[in-house]
Parts: structure tokens; sequence; C-alpha cells
């Protein structure tokens, strides 16, 4: 940035958490860096002008924005962004800017990866290999995908991306959304419940937050029968986990696959004792080559922003505070 005199400054931002090397390096060679996580005195906050965030980060809200009076632009690393108080930040009117779409393919191929890997207990596989069990029986045989109807909770970005793998599995694909998409071709179900019904597998793909809390609760997963798979890469909050341990336990449903959990990293003991739940640690965009394409995107953002351009990605909340 260029002030009247001719000097260029440099905007000051403060990041929220860790990022990969690869992003760290090129914010430090665009802007001037504070780190959250080290000490990072009050005379350097109130100059900060903009922050990078990630789900990482607890507590980007009232509070810290407080501390934060120059602040203009959040730009999260990641697409979900229920890691902000996203009502406080539109009260302060900060522009947020998420890294929409350019993880959808790899969120998809985990997702089907972690579907085939729950349905054929790839992980239970694996263990009975190396324990040696293979020398004295063969390993039990598994369910299938064959003859299922899947159910889509959230058909946007990464949901569409999932429906075009499936399309190739020879599946019955169905969704449930607010809104039926007219250009869509598979069922709309106007309910989480009568999807869960209507299907065999749930795959979990909306957003967190206060709307989609417990929206896979007892009633769903009882819906979703003693044969049914549920598969999350959302957000552990859109699941009530407990009502998940016991339907996993009582056989209500047949099995689980989960990329994201209620408190992480903390997975609570009764879901690790789950022998029909394949837990995996939130790792649906986590490739050398996408963290780096989603910490560019967000970096993109902060740049736009201070060169006077508009945000590539602002999310649809504070769209309405850009200028013109
Ligand atoms: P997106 O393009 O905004 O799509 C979200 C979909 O969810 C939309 O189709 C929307 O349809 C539906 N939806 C939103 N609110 C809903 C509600 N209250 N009830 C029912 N459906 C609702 O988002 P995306 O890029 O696909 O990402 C979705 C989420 O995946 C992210 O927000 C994030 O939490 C999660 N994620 C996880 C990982 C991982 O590593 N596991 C990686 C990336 C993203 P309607 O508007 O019609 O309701
Ligand atoms: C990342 C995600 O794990 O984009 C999201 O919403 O959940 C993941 O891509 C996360 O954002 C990285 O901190």
């Amino acid at each position: 940035m260029i002030t009247p005199g001719g000097a260029t400054v440099r905007p000051e931002i403060l990041v929220a958490a860790p990022l990969p090397a690869v992003t760290m390096a090129t914010l430090e060679s665009t802007f001037t860096v504070h780190r959250w996580w080290e000490a990072v005195p009050d005379e350097a906050l109130a100059r900060v002008r903009g922050m990078a965030a990630s789900t990482l980060a607890d507590g980007i809200g009232e509070a810290l924005f407080a501390r934060l009076p120059a602040l203009e632009i959040i730009a999260n690393f990641g697409v979900g962004y229920d890691n902000v108080d996203i009502a406080a930040a539109v009260r302060r009117g900060l522009i947020v800017t998420n890294t929409a779409g350019v993880l959808d393919e790899e969120v998809a191929d985990l997702t089907l990866a972690l579907l085939l890997g729950t349905v054929r207990r790839l992980s239970a596989a694996e263990r009975f290999l190396r324990a040696g069990a293979w020398e004295t029986g063969s390993f039990p045989l598994s369910p299938t995908l064959r003859g299922r109807r899947i159910g889509i909770v959230g058909l946007g970005g990464i949901g569409k991306a999932v429906a075009r793998r499936l399309a190739g599995f020879a599946v019955d694909i169905a969704y449930h959304g607010r809104h039926a998409q007219p250009d869509v071709t598979w069922p709309w179900y106007p309910s989480v419940h009568a999807l869960a019904t209507a299907c065999d597998v749930l795959i979990v793909i909306v957003p967190g937050g206060a709307t989609t809390r417990h929206l896979i609760d007892a009633a769903v997963l009882a819906a979703l029968g003693p044969d049914g798979v549920l598969i999350n890469v959302s957000r552990g909050s859109v699941v009530d986990e407990s009502a998940l341990v016991a339907a996993l336990d009582n056989g209500t449903i047949l099995a689980a696959g989960l990329d994201v959990y209620a408190d992480e990293p903390h997975v609570p003991d009764a879901l690790l004792r789950c022998t029909n739940a394949v837990l995996l640690p939130h790792i649906g965009s986590a490739s050398v080559v996408t963290r780096a394409a989603m910490g560019q995107m967000m970096i993109d953002n902060l740049v736009a922003w201070f060169a006077g351009r508009p945000p590539l990605t602002p999310v649809p909340e504070t769209r309405h505070l850009l200028p013109g």
C-alpha cells in the first residue's frame, strides 16, 4: 500500500492459528504479520486491519474484535466459517471471506473414500491383516454399497461434487436442503427426516452453526434404520453425538463414517469404542495441494481488499457491507 508521502506501508494482519508453511511465507512477504498464539502487544493489535482466521482458533468474536479497533476484514482459511461469530462481525461492519469452491473436489474424494471404507469395513480389514489373523481365517463378509439409496444433506459445492462421483457408482441419489434446486433432477426431500426414511445412507455436508445444530438427531437416525450408514463430513455440531453413539451401540443404524466431531480434537471415549464407526481426524481438505490453494485464496482475498478491489469470495452475510 502506498501512502500520500510515497512510502510503502504493508497492512498489518493477525494470523489466528498456525497455517501451512507456504501460506505463512506468502503472508509474511505481503503483510506485516502478527501471530495470535504469540504475545501480541495491544499497540500492535490496534494497527491490525486484517485477520487470517481458521477453524483451529477459538474466540473470533466480540471480545477479540474489541481489541482490534482498525480491523476491516477476516479472511477465513476454510469454506465453513462457523468458527467466526458472524453476527458480531456484521455488527462491526467487518467483511468475512471464505475459500468456497477451491476444496470441493478434494473433500468429495475423501467423502467417497470414507463411504466405501465404512460400508466395506476397510479399516477393520487392515487391522485384521496386520494382526496376523488372515493366517488363520478370512475376514468376515462386509455390507455393500450395491442397491443403496443415498441421501445427500446439503447439495452445495461439495455435495454436488460428491453426487457427481456417486453417479459413477450406480446408486440412487436424493437430497435435502432448505430449497429444491430447479436445475437438479435428483429427488428433493423437504425434511431431513423424510430423506432418512427414504434412504439407507445419509451423507451430511451442510454448514455448521445454530441453524443446523443437531439436524441429525435420534429420530433421524431411527428413520435411517438398522441397515443405515451415516457419513458426516460437515461439522460435528450437525450431529447429536450422544444419540449417534447410542444408535451405533444399539444397532439402530449399521455404521458411521465421521471426519468431524462436536469438540475437536477431542473424540469421546464412547465413540472411540464403537467398532462400527470409521473415525478420521478432520482431513477432508487436508492434502498439500488443496491446503496451499486454500491459503492462496485466503491471501488473494486480503490482497484484493487492501488494493481497493472487491474480495473474491465474501460470505453471503457480509456482501451487503461491500462498497458499490
Ligand atoms: P455450500 O456450497 O454453501 O453448500 C451448503 C449446502 O447446505 C447448500 O446446498 C444449502 O442448501 C445447504 N444448507 C445450508 N443450510 C442448511 C440448513 N439449515 N438445512 C439444510 N440444508 C442447509 O457449502 P460447501 O462448500 O458445500 O461446504 C459445506 C460445509 O462443509 C462447510 O460449511 C463446512 O462446514 C464443511 N466442510 C468440511 C470439510 C472437512 O474437512 N470435513 C471441508 C470443507 C467443508 P439450501 O440453501 O437450499 O439449504
Ligand atoms: C479445514 C474445513 O479443515 O473448509 C472447511 O470448512 O473444515 C476444512 O477445509 C479447515 O478449514 C482448516 O482449518
